[in-house]
């Protein structure tokens, strides 16, 4: 599969010269993640995502790139910014969401419970090597009857002297049956709290949730834990309440509003690549009115897309960003991403509907990703909490 930017005009490519307003650090981090993506996604993600296969052995040199936990400082992290982690998710996910999605459970989500609440010892013990990508991690939240509420989850940690001992069932957890450790959050006597369990543990149970019919490049699983026997030390010390958990989400909401855009982005100019070559009644399809419409709304919303993704970056990295701001930008990128790979899916006609183009895989991927990290619902709630002041959960 060729670039799809081969032959497209500048503008085609960066309307606003958004790129002006990137460092040349930033844009040099964008171009080695998009180099990585062209040279080992794009020949074979056709073939993974028809095996239903994520290969294990892509996670230590995700680790190489330095894009997992690629935000985090110490410990053997990258310690890059806000920015450069949005940049790098928005080229993985250009790729396919499976990859972006592989990163964001191994470093927002996992990686990120353990930096932001774990002990040194345990800091020491899984984040040097999951940078690496030796080690896979998970984060178990989700259960199969507490997805948008998580905070009615059933599985419980009961204490059994100096340890703990869980019991519960989690659902939709990415990378679970390849992960080394799980995050696990579980309620206590003390409210709900977050444990590290050793994939190895007895009682640890994973199994893939399959047949998918999107995000195929990727892990997803059910997850048992059948009397799972820790010690004190497996507990995250710092992490008490459901608000640790949802302050985890948050990195990797951010991230996938980055993300959402590469889609996006992969498919517009796929699109645009194919409509400038092929022809319909003795013209180029890129010359008619409709098709035009259709690829300047793409490029329309990508753009502010874009804006939206790097307002959102510098004022984390400024660290002033509110929860609630997040919502906006994963809610609107997500949004109009589906919508564009959707549309982009109709300017290849049938042609569009095989594995040769990529805007159907992309907005198949995205009703996956629409759904993770809070539904379009729920950030539309959280949003309307936040200007209304009054909260619509039930
Ligand atoms: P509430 O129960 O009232 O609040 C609990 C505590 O959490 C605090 N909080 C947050 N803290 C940090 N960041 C956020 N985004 C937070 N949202 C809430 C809150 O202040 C409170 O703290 P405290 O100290 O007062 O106890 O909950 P709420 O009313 O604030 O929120 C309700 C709602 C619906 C917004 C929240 O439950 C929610 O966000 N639900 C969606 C959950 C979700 O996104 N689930 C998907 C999980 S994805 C996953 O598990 C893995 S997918 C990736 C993979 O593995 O492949």
């Amino acid at each position: 599969m060729t670039t799809p930017t081969d032959g497209l005009t500048p503008l085609a490519i960066d309307y606003l010269n958004l790129d002006s307003l990137f460092s040349v650090e930033e844009l040099e981090l964008r171009d080695r993640v998009r180099a990585f993506v062209d040279a080992r996604i794009r020949p074979n993600i056709d073939a993974w995502y028809e095996a239903g296969e994520f290969p294990r052995s892509l996670a230590p040199e995700l680790g190489k790139l330095g894009v997992l936990g690629m935000h985090l400082d110490g410990y053997g992290c990258p310690g890059r910014s806000a920015v450069e982690y949005g940049l790098a998710m928005l080229e993985l996910e250009a790729g396919d969401s499976g990859l972006r999605t592989f990163a964001s459970v191994q470093g927002s989500l996992t990686m990120s419970a353990i930096h932001k609440f774990g002990s040194v010892a345990q800091k020491e013990r899984w984040l040097p090597r999951m940078a690496k990508g030796e080690l896979i991690g998970c984060f178990g939240l989700t259960e199969p009857d507490a997805g948008s509420d998580p905070a009615r989850m059933q599985t419980a940690a009961r204490r059994d002297g100096d340890g703990w001992v869980l019991d519960g069932t989690k659902r939709w957890i990415g990378l679970a049956s390849i992960a080394d450790v799980a995050v696990i959050w579980a309620r206590t006597d003390d409210g709900i709290r977050g444990f590290l369990v050793p994939t190895s543990s007895p009682g640890f149970s994973a199994s893939d949730i399959e047949p998918k019919l999107g995000m195929r490049a990727s892990i997803q699983c059910d997850v048992t834990l059948d009397d799972v026997r820790l010690g004190a030390e497996d507990m995250l010390p710092d992490a008490t309440g459901l608000g640790a958990a949802l302050s985890c989400l948050n990195e990797a909401r951010y991230g996938i509003m980055w993300g959402a855009l590469g889609a996006a982005r992969d498919a517009y100019q796929s699109a645009l690549a194919y409509s400038l070559q092929r022809r319909q009644f003795e013209r180029p399809i890129a010359s008619f009115q409709l098709t035009q419409q259709k690829l300047v709304d793409m490029v329309l919303e990508i753009q502010k897309g874009l804006l939206v993704a790097l307002h959102t970056g510098r004022q984390k990295d400024a660290g002033a960003l509110r929860p609630e701001q997040i919502s906006f930008g994963k809610l609107n990128n997500v949004r109009e991403a589906i919508a564009i790979c959707r549309e982009a899916r109709t300017l290849l006609g049938a042609n569009g509907i095989t594995l040769d183009h990529t805007p159907m895989r992309h907005a198949n991927n995205l009703e996956a990703v629409r759904t993770y990290e809070g539904t379009d619902e729920v950030h539309t709630l959280i949003m309307g909490r936040a200007i209304t002041d009054i909260p619509a959960f039930a």
